[in-house]
């Protein structure tokens, strides 16, 4: 059997573009690979978080990935930093990884630009190698991924090969797998960067526990043009992200909805978008409320992943420190 391996960062709530993007793949996933599905606490830490709020927020993400149809009788799901081993294999795979190419990475140099006070924490840099170990330590083949991953994929490739050079056999190399219909999902108040948990502006970001008239109002209030045409166009950012959204949500292919709405006003337009957002989110923020509150039950099913990606790690370890040499 294939084994998968992802995690999703418990910054806050999970929003509409890592459901799209990524999470609405997961139930279908893990019925074809063995999946390892974690919260990326330690790539959280990478920026400030307040304590209180990351540890809630890794709770509540579970609620959200049981909501979304994730599995945990078919997936394991646990939390990064519960296994030292990320960070351990992380720093043998950093002792072979070229300070230059951790300097080229986009999202680098993007996020350093970001940073306040010109503080670029070190961890930042360091971010893809944490990726490859946790990729490389489960022996995962398949590592389904947002095309802003790509990059830090290839990193991982690299490494699994250099190391496999002296130690042959060690790693599987991990192919990168871009699951069908994944939508890129931008914010809606500035379609022109991608939504983003970390946006302070949050009327730019669905989040899937938003109620429906929330859900309403943001879709409503997304900045788009002052035209008229309904068509997907690098003119119209915010048309086309909302169309985009809409065949996420539906299904349906743009041209489609593209003839379907030609004829709408912009206010119709997002009238659909918003009831399709509605209806499918939904029954996903209904469920999330019902395990919300049984933090005993999401806790069972953190202890029961981390015991069988343990075991995995585990083994992978030995078999590292053995052929690098650790007493
Ligand atoms: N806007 C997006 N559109 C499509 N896919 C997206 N993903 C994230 N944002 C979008 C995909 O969601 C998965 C989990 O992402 P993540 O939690 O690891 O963090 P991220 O990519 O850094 O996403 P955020 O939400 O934008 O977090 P912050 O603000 O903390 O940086 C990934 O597969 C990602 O591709």
């Amino acid at each position: 059997m294939s084994v998968l391996v992802t995690g999703l960062q418990p910054t806050a709530g999970i929003h509409l573009g890592n459901y799209l993007g990524a999470v609405r793949s997961w139930p279908l996933l893990q019925q074809r690979a063995e999946s390892f599905f974690f919260l990326a606490d330690l790539h959280a830490l990478t920026v400030p978080q307040d304590p209180k709020q990351l540890r809630d927020n890794t709770l509540d993400c579970v609620a959200m990935l049981l909501g979304c149809g994730v599995d945990p009788e078919r997936a394991h799901i646990f939390v990064q930093s519960q296994l030292r081993g990320h960070t351990e294999l992380a720093w043998f795979l950093g002792c072979r990884t070229s300070l230059g190419q951790l300097e080229r990475m986009t999202q680098f140099k993007d996020k350093a630009a970001k940073q306040k006070d010109d503080f670029v924490g070190a961890g930042l840099l360091y971010y893809p190698v944490l990726m490859a170990a946790d990729i490389l330590l489960y022996g995962a083949n398949l590592v389904p991924v947002g095309e802003d991953q790509r990059q830090h994929l290839e990193l991982t490739r690299d490494l699994a090969v250099r190391f496999n050079g002296s130690y042959p056999g060690t790693f599987v190399v991990p192919e990168a797998f871009y699951p069908e219909n994944c939508a890129r999902v931008m914010s809606l108040q500035n379609p022109t960067v991608k939504m983003s948990k970390s946006d302070p502006n949050r009327a730019g970001v669905l989040f899937l526990s938003d109620s429906d008239g929330t859900i309403r109002k943001k879709i409503r209030s997304a900045v788009t043009d002052s035209g008229r045409e309904l068509r997907a166009d690098p003119t119209k950012p915010g048309i086309t992200n909302l169309l985009n959204i809409l065949s996420g949500l539906t299904g349906k292919p743009i041209a489609e909805l593209e003839r379907h709405y030609g004829g709408s006003s912009y206010g119709d337009f997002k009238g659909a978008v918003a009831e399709s957002a509605v209806a499918v989110l939904g029954p996903i923020r209904e469920k999330y409320f019902e395990l919300k509150g049984k933090s005993d039950f999401l806790r069972d099913v953190l202890a029961e992943g981390r015991n069988a990606a343990q075991a995995r790690a585990d083994g992978t370890l030995a078999i590292v420190r053995d052929r690098i040499g650790l007493l």
